[in-house]
């Protein structure tokens, strides 16, 4: 999609300067102990799916602006996502949206695969109502009182599994508008009840390589009470269903100030972390592009992760979940993708026998600058250097920027108005 020279003459301008800057650093990290070439390698292993929605330009309640050339249809999406993993070279997945996705399954994997992609989870949609469906999610779907309903947000999240289990997909993450605005609206324990029936109807269709996600959110659509509304529910969720059923973090999803960190551990240490979606946040659920608010919070939840490697059973799906209103959706992407492999590389330089000690000695101070030790740590010549041996751009945006993409698209794909599938 983008023109190899382009990549070449951009990476060009800018590799002395890189490789002086990579050897630098490699001697800095040399005198702590650590092997920039390991953690170059850690960095091109790490991968983070890119949400097919996120493409598009997102939107709020109030509007949406739309950019030029937005994708129109999914195989425009895995354009796009060939751009992204192409030049930053962090993205090898794609995380789908049924029914905003649906196509032939054979033309997506075609697609697919002319960009070296594969697909990450399927996501399900019963939070808003589509033109041919006969009962509407207005009060409800897979927790509905009405059983007409509940099932055919079942067979809908049984359809997910089949498309996906054509695409080579493991995964279906089940996030639902369920709940109430009013004190009173709805029996909360019933309405659980109904979701728990619902969800085991679910899990029974999966097939035995597969997972189902349970993604909590604490409010929104629902304003008073959600279904599914902390981790704590999402923990119960997944206990009840089985071995396949796991948790989702999506870090926007919790109220102000809450220690996500702390809920990953807990829930890795019950074997029951499946997943994230990543983005930022401020005041709310507000889908801002990851590390660019609180990139320290980024980095101490990948300090878990880190942390818990080689535990029994951990095999995490991170993807990125991200509304763009502002920016071109493709720049985003490439930089949180960035930026989450930057909190990951990041963690991966704590000295982790050092803490412990300090840990068992109630050190506090040395403990918490131990951690910040490797926060502090400028990571870009190693993820940089990573991105130009995997053939991708040292500087991501400015050799997009310089390849004329949007341009180009703009001119095959017209302009879309209003409310879209971009609106998260
Ligand atoms: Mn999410």
């Amino acid at each position: 999609m983008i023109n190899s020279s382009v990549v070449a003459a951009e990476n060009a301008k800018r590799e002395a300067d890189l490789r002086s800057d990579y050897d630098a650093l490699g001697d800095h990290l040399a005198r702590r102990g650590i092997d920039i070439a390991a953690i170059k390698d850690r960095a091109k292993s790490f991968g983070v799916a890119v949400p097919s929605w996120g493409t598009g330009t997102g939107g709020t309640r109030f509007a949406r602006f739309p950019g030029l050339g937005e994708p129109r249809h999914i195989f425009d999406k895995l354009d796009d996502c060939g751009v992204i993993h192409g030049l930053a070279q962090a993205t090898p997945t794609v995380s789908l949206h049924i029914p905003w996705d649906k196509a032939d399954p054979a033309e997506m994997l075609a697609k697919a695969e002319e960009h070296g992609l594969g697909f990450d989870a399927m996501n399900s949609n019963t939070f808003q109502d589509q033109d041919e469906q006969a009962h509407s999610y207005k009060y409800g779907s897979l927790s509905h009182t009405d059983a007409a309903t509940r099932s055919q947000a079942v067979e809908h999240n049984i359809e997910c599994i089949e498309i996906g289990d054509k695409l080579g997909s493991k995964a279906l993450t089940v996030w639902i508008g369920d709940g109430s605005n009013f004190p009173g609206q709805t029996h909360m324990g019933r309405q659980f009840d109904r979701y728990m029936e619902s969800m085991k109807a679910i899990y029974g269709h999966l097939p035995d390589d597969w997972r189902i996600f349970s993604e909590h959110k604490i409010y929104e659509p629902a304003f008073y009470s959600t279904v599914v509304q902390d981790w704590g529910t999402s923990y119960i969720i997944a206990s009840e269903l089985g071995d396949k059923a796991q948790c989702l973090v999506d870090l926007g999803h919790h109220a102000p100030n809450v220690n996500i960190e702390m809920i990953v551990s807990r829930l890795i240490r019950q074997g029951k972390l499946g997943g994230f979606h990543f983005n930022d946040s401020k005041y709310g659920d507000d889908d801002l592009d990851s590390g660019t608010i609180d990139p320290y919070r980024l980095f101490l939840v990948f300090n878990e992760l880190v942390d818990a490697e080689g535990t029994d059973g951990l095999n995490l799906s991170h993807m990125i979940d991200q509304s763009h209103n502002v920016t071109d959706p493709i720049e985003s992407l490439m930089i949180s993708a960035c930026e989450i492999q930057r909190a990951f590389v990041q963690a991966s330089l704590v000295d982790r026998t050092a803490l412990a000690g300090y840990q068992d000695c109630n050190d506090a101070l040395m403990a918490s600058a131990t951690l910040r030790r490797a926060f502090r740590t400028d990571v870009e010549p190693i993820l940089a250097m990573a991105r130009l041996e995997q053939g991708g751009a040292i500087d991501p945006v400015a050799t997009y920027r310089a390849s004329g993409y949007r341009a180009q698209v703009a001119e095959v794909r017209p302009k879309v108005s209003g409310a879209g599938g971009g609106i998260v």
